[in-house]
C-alpha cells in the first residue's frame, strides 16, 4: 500500500533530497519549511511523480505546529514515516562569546521543534501500531567540538530524544531511527555564518557528502524489512574522520 511521509525542513538541503527521493519510489509526500515558494517549487517538481501536500510553518511555533498538520486534508493525514529533519547551527563562538538568539534558536527549532511536530504525529502511530519515524541528528551529537557548545549540546538532545522514543514506543512496534551525518553540501553553513564568506570554504578541499547520500541512506533505512530497524547511523565523507580531523588535500 501507498506510504505517506511527513518531511520537515523539506526546501533545502538534506529534506528536499529526501522528498526527490521518496518520490521516486511513488510516496505521498508532505513536505515543510517555512519558505512557502520554494515548497511549491518542489511540489511543482514532483507532483507528476506522486501526490504531494505542502505546509507552511515554523517548527517554534507550537500553535502554528499543531494548526497546520490539523489542517491536511483526508489524504495525507496517515502518516507512515515521519522525517524530522528541520534545523540548523546558527554560529560558531566561543561559549563565553556565544550570542542568545543563536542559543535560542539552536535549542527551539532543533530540539522543541522536534518535539511539538513529533507530539502531533506520535498518537496516531501508537494508534495504529505502526509508524517509523527518522531523526536527523549529527556527528555533533557524537561527539562535541571547539565552539561546537549548544549546536553539540542540541544534537545530542536529537540523540538522547531518539534513544527516548525508541524506548517508549518499543511496545507499539513503531521503528525509531536517528541518522547522523557529518559534513554535508547544503545551505547549512549559509545559514550558520549568516552569509559570511565563511561558509564558502566549510566544504573546498575535499568531496563533502551530498543532501542525496542522506537521501539515499534514509530510504534505505525505510526499506528494510519489517522486523529489521537501523536504530543508530553515522555517516561522514570519506575525508572526515571526525568532527575536527578532515582531509583537506584532496
Ligand atoms: P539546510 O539549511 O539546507 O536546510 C535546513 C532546513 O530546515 C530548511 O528546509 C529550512 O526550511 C528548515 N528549517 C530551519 N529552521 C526552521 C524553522 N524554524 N521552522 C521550520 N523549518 C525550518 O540544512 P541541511 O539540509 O544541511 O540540514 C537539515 C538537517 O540536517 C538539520 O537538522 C541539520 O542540523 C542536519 N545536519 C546537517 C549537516 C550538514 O553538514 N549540512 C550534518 C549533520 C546534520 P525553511 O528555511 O524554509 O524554514
Ligand atoms: C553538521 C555537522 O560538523 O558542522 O551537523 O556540526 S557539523
Amino acid at each position: 500500500m501507498k506510504k505517506t511521509a511527513f518531511i520537515t525542513g523539506a526546501s533545502s538541503g538534506i529534506g528536499r533530497a529526501i522528498a526527490y527521493e521518496f518520490s521516486k519510489h511513488d510516496i505521498r509526500l508532505v513536505l515543510c519549511g517555512r519558505r512557502q515558494e520554494r515548497l511549491q517549487e518542489i511540489e511543482a517538481e514532483l507532483v507528476n511523480r506522486t501526490e504531494v501536500h505542502t505546509l507552511n510553518f515554523d517548527v517554534r511555533d507550537k500553535e502554528a505546529v499543531f494548526k497546520a498538520i490539523e489542517s491536511l486534508p483526508e489524504e495525507f493525514r496517515t502518516i507512515d514515516i515521519l522525517i524530522n529533519n528541520a534545523g540548523n547551527a546558527h554560529g560558531l563562538d566561543l561559549i563565553h562569546e556565544g550570542k542568545i538568539e543563536d542559543w535560542d534558536a539552536m535549542m527551539d527549532i532543533n530540539v522543541k521543534g522536534l518535539l511539538y511536530v513529533s507530539k502531533v504525529i506520535i498518537p496516531q502511530m501508537t494508534e495504529r501500531q505502526s509508524g517509523h519515524i527518522i531523526n536527523i541528528g549529527s556527528s555533533a551529537g557524537k561527539e562535541v567540538y571547539p565552539k561546537g557548545n549548544v549546536y553539540c549540546a542540541s544534537k545530542h538532545a536529537v540523540d538522547a530524544i531518539t534513544q527516548g522514543m525508541r524506548i517508549d514506543l518499543n511496545p507499539y512496534g513503531i521503528k525509531v531511527c536517528a541518522i547522523n551525518p557529518g559534513l554535508v553540501e547544503t545551505e547549512f553553513s549559509k545559514v550558520r555564518f549568516k552569509g559570511d564568506a565563511i561558509a564558502d570554504g566549510i566544504y573546498k578541499g575535499y568531496k563533502a557528502l551530498q543532501a542525496e547520500d542522506i537521501a539515499e541512506i534514509v530510504y534505505f533505512t525505510i526499506t528494510r524489512p519489517a522486523h529489521v530497524n537501523i536504530a543508530d547511523l553515522l555517516v561522514f565523507p570519506t575525508a572526515q574522520a571526525n568532527s575536527v580531523t578532515i582531509n583537506k588535500s584532496q
